[in-house]
């Protein structure tokens, strides 16, 4: 059996209540008020059990402030500002018009110091601009458009491909040390500002925003692409890709080429077929990693959103590949589920190998880690919206008990040093895409389909949904 269908329509009916914590008397919060108990034994028969009840109502709080808070190279509060949508769709309503009076009054934007171009669009932005749409409330709009505007110099390049690390006082930019030694922008981090720029216009009137990003678009359509894939690192000086004779991380350039692409270019998804696709000896198909021409047979977790991304371009592929893609997404997604279903805990580890007859496990304890990531139960999203086959909603209530079981702490969830010990080994930390994105994902994939319908609703890559704009029938989406 799996779990009953039971949350209702956004605005249209309450969700079942969920019980109500008092707020604790004074900081630091007592640990144990919201530890309550979740009850495994409903767990196998589920049928009343809300998300709601999942979420620690005061968890959100006790980390709200602290991911960067103190440091004034962040403005702070990115757990509030990543919550903001999942509390509202949870009707969680008191701990929303909590982070709301957060943003209004501490949310402030003059601060100085360096952040990440990617992270901050796609978890204040995306959070903000997806708050706004959800409520209409003028404040979420307009912080939105402020903070855009205070990224605007990572894109002062040659190329007007934007660096990865901008200064908000400064207004300077460089890239990452890390990135082919400070010589290159991240194709995963520069592809993934499209949608939220084009809204960012759309909700100013100023155009360049827009126009930043359809420049990116420019730039990646004429460039070569060596074996018809994406690699991974590109100069914003030279605009050539940085690859030093080796494709790394081909895979990552996925969402990119998939969501352009899908309507009318099949060249790149073939080649991510014909190099990276591979089916293990045990049967598993899987994305693998180009270097160079030679390919390590492994999967990241962050790489099991594929599922979902290739289940969503299956609806626009043309008629004779459509059947094809959606297989292709289902095995993958199958895939990831074995990565799950391999370890002790039920949770997958950080990336998986397929070597020497050990399939869908990491072969390394550095890469045995589990942080509370989204992507696996993200595909099960999909494919159950695509599919409707209860195999989906059954993987997604083994990993709500396995989170309960392994993960949940007296103080929210924490992610696990190691999913192939049953021995608790939290990290102590709870990422801020925990409630952004995890717990989004599971809650719609219990939800009815028209909870945030795919047909109107566009997801960013941290989950903060987007309306689709209708009208544009370009292509070019995002609008
Ligand atoms: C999130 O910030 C986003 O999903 C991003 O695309 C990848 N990393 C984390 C989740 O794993």
């Amino acid at each position: 059996s799996h779990p009953r269908t039971h949350v209702s329509v956004l605005g249209r009916e309450s969700f079942p209540p969920h019980p109500h914590h008092p707020p604790p008397a004074s900081p630091p919060y007592p640990l144990l008020f919201l530890a309550k108990p979740f009850p495994l034994e409903m767990a196998l028969e589920p049928p009343d059990l809300t998300f709601c009840q999942l979420l620690p109502e005061e968890a959100w709080r006790m980390v709200a402030y602290g991911w960067g808070g103190k440091d004034e190279n962040d403005p702070g509060g990115a757990t509030v500002i990543d919550s903001l949508d999942t509390l509202y769709l949870m009707e969680l309503k008191e701990e929303f018009q909590e982070a709301k009076a957060w943003v209004e009054e501490s949310f402030h934007l003059n601060v100085s110091g360096e952040a990440s171009l990617f992270e901050v669009n796609i978890r204040y932005i995306g959070g903000l601009l997806s708050a706004f749409y959800l409520t209409g409330e003028e404040v979420f709009r307009i912080k939105a458009i402020k903070l855009g505007e205070k990224l605007l110099p990572a894109f002062d390049t040659p190329t007007g491909i934007p660096k990865g690390v901008v200064n908000f006082k400064s207004g300077s930019n460089r890239s990452w040390g890390w990135a082919m030694a400070g010589s290159s922008s991240i194709l995963a981090e520069f592809g993934s500002l499209h949608l939220e720029f084009l809204h960012l216009t759309q909700l100013s009137g100023n155009q360049v925003f827009a126009e930043k990003v359809r420049n990116i678009r420019k730039v990646l359509r004429e460039i070569d692409k060596p074996f018809g894939l994406y690699p991974n690192f590109l100069s914003p000086v030279s605009g050539n890709w940085m690859q030093q004779g080796r494709l790394e991380r081909s895979h990552n350039c996925q969402p990119l080429c998939f969501f352009w692409q899908r309507k009318t270019d099949q060249e790149t998804n073939d080649a991510i077929e014909t190099h990276l696709v591979n089916v293990s000896p045990g049967g598993l198909t899987y994305i693998a990693e180009w270097r160079g021409g030679i390919l390590d047979h492994k999967m990241g977790h962050l790489a099991c959103f594929s599922g979902g991304m290739i289940a969503l371009g299956a609806e626009d592929a043309k008629e004779e590949k459509r059947t094809h893609y959606r297989e292709l997404a289902a095995q993958i997604t199958k895939t990831c589920h074995e990565s799950y279903a391999r370890s002790d805990t039920k949770l997958g580890p950080e990336a998986f190998w397929f070597n020497s007859g050990r399939e869908a496990v990491a072969t390394q304890t550095s890469e045995s880690y589990y942080i509370l990531r989204p992507e696996v139960v993200e595909s099960y999203m999909y494919l159950w919206r695509q599919t409707h086959d209860p195999i989906y909603r059954e993987w997604g209530w083994e990993v709500v008990m396995a989170l309960e079981k392994y993960c949940r702490t007296e103080a929210g969830f924490s992610g696990i040093q190691d999913v192939y010990s049953k021995v608790p080994n939290h990290d102590n930390k709870q990422q801020t895409f925990f409630l952004a994105e995890t717990l989004k994902y599971l809650y719609l994939l219990f939800s009815e389909d028209d909870m945030l319908s795919l047909e109107d609703w566009v997801f960013n890559t941290e989950a903060h949904p987007l309306p689709v704009n209708h009208s544009d029938s370009s292509g070019r989406g995002g609008g």
